[in-house]
């Protein structure tokens, strides 16, 4: 049986885990600069430590000269979101880049596991540039969002405490602690989707505003002058009661006498 030499065998897995984690960090400040917030919240990655690799390749039988199509996660590349509708966006962008090729996807979020644990997992295959030319590495991207995250990373780190000898009550309080952290992002997520609305109905009273103060003004130019005034005068009175409702009636009416005036200065208009 042939030694690993595992310096030289870890090498594109390092390579692969820096780029990945360089492109996606771009993507988030790409991302952050071109809509309103960053669906992207960090990124992570490791390559899975030596001890790590041989017991899952124990507990999988891999054989050892299989440990590169036979162990995914090698290299690791961990993407958090703020919401979980981010989760599915980012995994649109990914399966779009041209720069890797996505293998598989294994959706823990809407099959969650047993342990409660969710996430977002794409095995993806990456050409790594080396100086004896290109390899091509199996990476796994996670994706979840902050919660999950807090989750995961909690109870990871008390599994590998307890190793099989997990109480089972804690399991149970365990899992009882995933929903929670899935109640908190359902949560958070309605609480954003109510504050998009009350954003798109500020826009849009505002761009109302902007609109009926537009026609007022116009009325002008084809002499309506006591029609303006009118209206001017209603405006003031809506502004001050805030009747957005009334307001849209207004301007629905101005808009009306605009197109009247314009329709008896050029009879052929439309
Ligand atoms: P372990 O394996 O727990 O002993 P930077 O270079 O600043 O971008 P930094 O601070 O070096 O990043 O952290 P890194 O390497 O991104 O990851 C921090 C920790 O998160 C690591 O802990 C990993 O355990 C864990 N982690 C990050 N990404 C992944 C991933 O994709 N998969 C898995 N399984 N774990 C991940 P330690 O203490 O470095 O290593
Ligand atoms: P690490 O680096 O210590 O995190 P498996 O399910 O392990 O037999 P597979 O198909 O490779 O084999 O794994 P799977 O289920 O797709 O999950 C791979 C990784 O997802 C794990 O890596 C974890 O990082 C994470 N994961 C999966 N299930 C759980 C869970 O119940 N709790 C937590 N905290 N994380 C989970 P590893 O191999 O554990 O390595």
């Amino acid at each position: 049986m042939n030694v690993i030499d595992w310096g030289a065998f870890l090498l594109p897995y390092e390579q692969a885990v820096e780029e990945l984690k360089v492109k996606f960090k771009t993507m988030r400040s790409e991302l952050k600069k071109l809509e309103e917030y960053a669906p992207i919240e960090f990124v992570t990655g490791r390559v899975k430590k030596i001890s790590s690799i041989l017991d899952k390749a124990k507990r999988l039988n891999v054989p050892m000269d299989q440990l590169e199509t036979g162990i995914e996660d090698i290299a690791g590349i961990r993407i958090m979101c703020q919401f979980a509708e981010d989760i599915r966006r980012v995994a649109e962008y990914i399966r779009n880049r041209k720069d890797l090729q996505v293998i598989y996807e294994k959706d823990y979020i809407t099959n969650y596991k047993d342990s409660g644990y969710r996430s977002f997992h794409m095995i993806v295959e990456y050409p790594v540039q080396t100086a004896l030319g290109q390899k091509r590495v199996l990476a796994e991207i996670q994706i979840r969002t902050l919660a999950m995250n807090f989750w995961a990373t909690i109870e990871h780190s008390l599994n590998y405490k307890f190793r099989e000898s997990l109480p089972g009550d804690m399991r149970e309080r365990l899992k009882k602690a995933a929903e929670a952290a899935f109640i908190l992002d359902n949560e958070m997520s309605s609480i954003r989707q109510e504050i998009l609305d009350a954003q798109k109905s500020f826009e849009d009273d505002s761009s109302l505003i902007t609109q009926v103060l537009g026609a007022i003004h116009k009325l002008y130019f084809y002499h309506l002058v006591s029609e303006a005034i009118e209206a001017q005068r209603r405006f003031n009175e809506l502004w001050e009661l805030k009747d957005m409702h009334a307001m849209k009636e207004l301007s629905d009416e101005v808009k009306g006498l605009l197109k009247q005036a314009r329709k008896a200065e050029d009879p052929d208009e439309l």
